[in-house]
């Protein structure tokens, strides 16, 4: 009886592995002096066949980390957290200045052009992946 778990659960574990969605375009802005919160884009692809929802996000180099929205509310943008954020099969999510951002509040110090940073995904099954983000100031990028 034993014998057959075992097998059962070795026949299911190509399963186990959750969809991992492919990130490009990362970057975390070079926050401003005297502020001590900035953001990060970049761009989500799902490339599995299931399903992804994101449902938090952890980093490095700030206290906290959430997942934001920039919406337009008549004529005035509104930032919200989202509690989740959906990446279905075969889709991509933007994550742009007036749309998605990553929020990183209270940074543990200024993050500076050149630097790098690492942000982790949370996905609703428990598990996660860690991207590196370049720390990137729009000035001197523009160069
Ligand atoms: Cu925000």
């Amino acid at each position: 009886m034993k014998k057959t778990i075992a097998l059962v659960l070795m026949a299911l574990s190509p399963f186990a592995f959750s969809a991992q969605l492919e990130v490009s375009r990362t970057n975390v802005r070079a926050n401003v002096p005297g502020s001590d919160n900035t953001t990060a884009y970049m761009l989500i692809e799902n490339l599995t066949k299931k399903d992804v929802r994101i449902v938090g996000a952890e980093s490095d180099v700030s206290a906290f980390t959430e997942l934001h929205s920039h919406k337009m509310d008549g004529d005035t943008m509104i930032m919200r957290h989202e509690k989740y954020i959906d990446v279905d099969a075969g889709e991509s999510v933007r994550f742009a200045p007036n749309g998605y951002h990553i929020m990183l509040i209270g940074l543990d110090k200024r993050v500076k052009h050149g630097e790098k940073a690492t942000i982790t995904l949370k996905y609703d099954d428990g598990t996660s992946q860690a991207f590196k983000f370049d720390v990137i100031d729009p000035r001197k990028a523009a160069k």
